[in-house]
């Protein structure tokens, strides 16, 4: 079999997404996520003007020999444009062997370790009725483990808390990116309040998480876990900018409220001290920015050994061909954690059908071959690109802090 041609569609029912498709001699095709939310098109062009032309001709089997080509041959390795890119090659390739085979990509993963895949929803409001309406939203929908984001008493807008404002535009019409504030002081006094009180409105089993989206130091992060011990999350999540590994070493060293971390690293040299030295409890990666199914799938055997569990990354910005190549790793590695899921729109759900399904919270890939995706490109077509892009975040005297 050889690969005859490889075109990345972009399109935004609601959102940007970006996929590739790759196609072979023998008919068959194969679907890869690569949307890198807010700077979509750097990924477009690394697909289109530099790999697309490289994998006409290869036989699409060889996709370890590919990925390795493609990280190796870049010599300029790491970062999300790059391992977005090879991702969405990878997961394609992947997509067309398991094809080839007749079978869902799990079995060719080993095989389901569970009957079906756990997942969390997140919940959030301005005030504490407003929060207390969205849990029983996520428990009415099944789900089993609920991210609990809250309002801060003083500030107009923060993470996770409904939807930001429309995004204002320059003279030329392009948009600006939204402007949230912040106040790490008035967010510490306020979090563990909200948590005693979602505690006792909800009872003590229910599996609670929370996102502290990169923006504390080791020390208020150590604090803040330290305060919420009572409250027992499942996780507290990106502390400290997950850049900085070694700030965890003070924040395990203070609480031991679980940790996850991960969503921004794009390879195992982002988690070696994580790992090895046991500082966190959950590994967050995409397979959308961590170079595709064939290196999460590693980093989760390196994981295993030192008890850390698997925790996929999955807001709206992942597609749900980079949702449908997470659930089937879930369903197959055995130090699965938890999935996040987010859901997509209706009309999302009408560019892209999957086999994979979401029923009393959660996941299942479905039995159809591949990883269970078809792209409809008429109707991706009838929703063009939009420029858009992530907040930025400024302390109340105007200083950028970490979003
Ligand atoms: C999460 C994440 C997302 C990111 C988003 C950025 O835990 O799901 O923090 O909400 O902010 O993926 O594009
Ligand atoms: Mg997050």
């Amino acid at each position: 079999m050889k690969i005859v041609d490889a075109k990345v569609v972009v399109t935004s029912p609601g959102r940007n997404f970006v996929t590739l498709r790759i196609t072979t001699d023998e008919g068959l095709t194969g679907l890869g996520d690569a949307t890198l939310n807010g700077r979509e098109l750097a990924v477009v062009s690394y697909l289109r003007d530099h790999v697309a032309p490289l994998l006409i001709g290869l036989d699409p089997h060889r996709i370890e020999d590919t990925w390795q080509s493609l990280y190796r041959g870049a010599y300029w390795r790491r970062g999300p444009v790059t391992m977005a890119a090879i991702a969405a090659v990878d997961v394609a390739l992947w997509d067309i062997k398991a094809k080839a085979a007749g079978l869902p990509l799990y079995q060719l993963l080993g095989g389901a370790s569970r009957d079906r895949v756990a997942t969390y929803g997140h919940a959030s409001g301005r005030d504490l009725p407003e929060l207390f309406d969205s849990v029983r939203q996520k428990l009415e929908l099944g789900y089993p483990a609920i991210r609990i984001q809250t309002g801060v008493p003083g500030l107009r807008t923060v993470y996770g808390v409904g939807g930001s404002a429309a995004a204002p535009a320059d003279p030329t019409g392009h948009p600006r990116p939204v402007v949230e504030d912040w106040d790490t002081a008035a967010y510490l006094r306020h979090l563990p309040t909200v948590f005693e009180a979602v505690r006792s409105e909800f009872g003590a089993e229910l599996p609670l998480l929370h996102d502290a989206h990169h923006r504390l130091t080791p020390v208020q992060a150590g604090r803040l876990g330290k305060e919420l011990e009572p409250y027992r999350l499942f996780w507290l999540e990106d502390c400290t900018p997950a850049e900085n590994q070694e700030a965890l070493r003070l924040v395990r060293g203070n609480t031991v409220t679980p940790l996850a971390i991960g969503e921004v690293f794009n390879t195992v040299h982002d988690y070696q001290a994580l790992i090895t030295e046991q500082l966190i409890d959950y590994a967050r990666s995409a397979v959308t920015h961590f170079g595709g199914i064939s290196p999460l799938r590693k980093l989760f055997d390196f994981a295993a050994q030192y008890q850390v569990k698997s925790a996929v990354h999955g807001p709206e910005d992942i597609s749900p061909v980079g949702m449908a190549a997470a659930v089937h790793l879930d369903l197959a590695v055995h130090n699965f954690g938890i999935q996040e899921y987010a859901g997509h729109t209706p009309l999302t759900e009408e560019v892209f059908r999957h086999a994979y399904t979401f029923t009393d919270g959660h996941l299942h890939p479905g039995e159809a071959p591949g990883i269970g995706v078809e792209l409809d490109e008429e109707l991706a077509a009838a929703h063009p690109y939009k420029p858009d892009y992530l907040p930025v975040n400024r302390l109340q005297d105007g200083t950028v802090h970490d979003w």
